[in-house]
């Protein structure tokens, strides 16, 4: 199973992926969002089985980046809903006056639902309409909170601010959990955070995405590092949001409108999309699996 998986997160042949990015244009959305620094962009490019986007941007925070199974090449939205072309590197591209990037990797896992990298939500200098104005856009979010100090104020002041209809949509993964030594220590973290946030999210899952990063030819590790339940659980999400089974971005009608009259926004924003009533789904209890303990990182 887990290698099935693991399969499904590999690149596809160049002649199959202009069928496939023409056959589902209306994926779901997952928009990863978090503090800076929480594992982000590290999520991103172990389902994405490449190095799409850079890590652990100090300097300049990127706009979203909002990825698509395609191979078109990337491009930039103004605010303005001009596009732009951008080079690999988003040299230039600023949070202030991009409205997001689009960026297309021919991806298996892309398949099943774009993502949306979000900038950190913890950063002074960023205006949070930055991360407000994309959100909309997102039928599932998943929020990453380090595991050695996760869900501090901070975080649960900003989730609180989230359309409720997304709670049972979402996931809070602990990231980092390698940090911590102790079996019994994470274990205590899982439980401590699943208290804290009952019936803010679907599960609480714990994971370490340098773990996992470094063990996709390792199905034992590969579990023990938490992708495994991670991507089984986002793929069932999806698939529950793309069927139908649960409901669809919440603000969307009164978004359409206001997209549809801006000129050179991207066609996938503008298209409309028939609300179905959500039906209330109970969290799926996962059990936080124990994490293989490493020795004390010295750095
Ligand atoms: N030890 C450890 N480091 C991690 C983990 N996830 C991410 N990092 C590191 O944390 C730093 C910030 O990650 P990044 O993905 O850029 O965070 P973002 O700001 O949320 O996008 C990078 O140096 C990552 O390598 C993890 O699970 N364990
Ligand atoms: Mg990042």
């Amino acid at each position: 199973m887990s290698e099935q998986i693991m399969d499904g997160m590999e690149q596809m042949p160049a002649d199959a992926v202009e069928d496939v990015a023409e056959t589902r244009k209306n994926r779901p959305r997952v928009a990863l969002m978090g503090e800076f620094s929480a594992g982000k962009s590290t999520l991103s490019n172990l389902l994405l089985g490449r190095a799409a986007l850079p890590v652990n941007v100090t300097a300049t925070q990127l706009p979203p980046v909002w990825m698509s199974f395609g191979d078109k090449p990337a491009y930039g939205v103004g605010m303005d809903g001009e596009e732009f072309d951008v080079d690999a590197k988003f040299n230039g591209v600023s949070v202030h006056d991009t409205r997001y990037i689009r960026l297309f990797h021919a991806a298996k896992f892309l398949q099943n639902c774009d993502l949306i990298d979000m900038p950190g939500i913890s950063d002074p200098n960023m205006d949070a309409a930055v991360w407000q104005r994309v959100i909309g856009e997102a039928d599932i979010v998943i929020w990453c909170s380090h595991a050695t100090q996760a869900w501090r104020q901070s975080e649960a002041a900003v989730w609180s601010t989230m359309p409720p209809e997304l709670y049972h949509k979402s996931l809070l993964l602990l990231t980092r959990m390698d940090r911590i030594l102790s079996e019994r220590d994470r274990a205590r973290v899982v439980k401590r955070v699943q208290s804290e946030t009952k019936g803010l999210f679907r599960a609480v899952l714990p994971v370490s995405l340098i773990q996992a990063l470094d063990s996709r030819d390792n199905p034992d590790l590969w579990q023990q590092s938490g992708a495994d339940v991670l991507v089984k659980s986002l793929i069932e999400l999806t698939d529950e949001v793309a069927s139908g089974s649960i409901g669809r971005r919440v603000s969307r009608m009164t978004r359409v409108s206001e997209t549809l009259a801006r000129p050179g926004l991207d066609d996938a924003i503008g298209e409309r999309v028939v609300e179905k009533a959500p039906k209330i789904v109970m969290p799926t209890r996962v059990r936080p699996r124990p994490l293989v303990s490493r020795p004390p990182q010295r750095n």
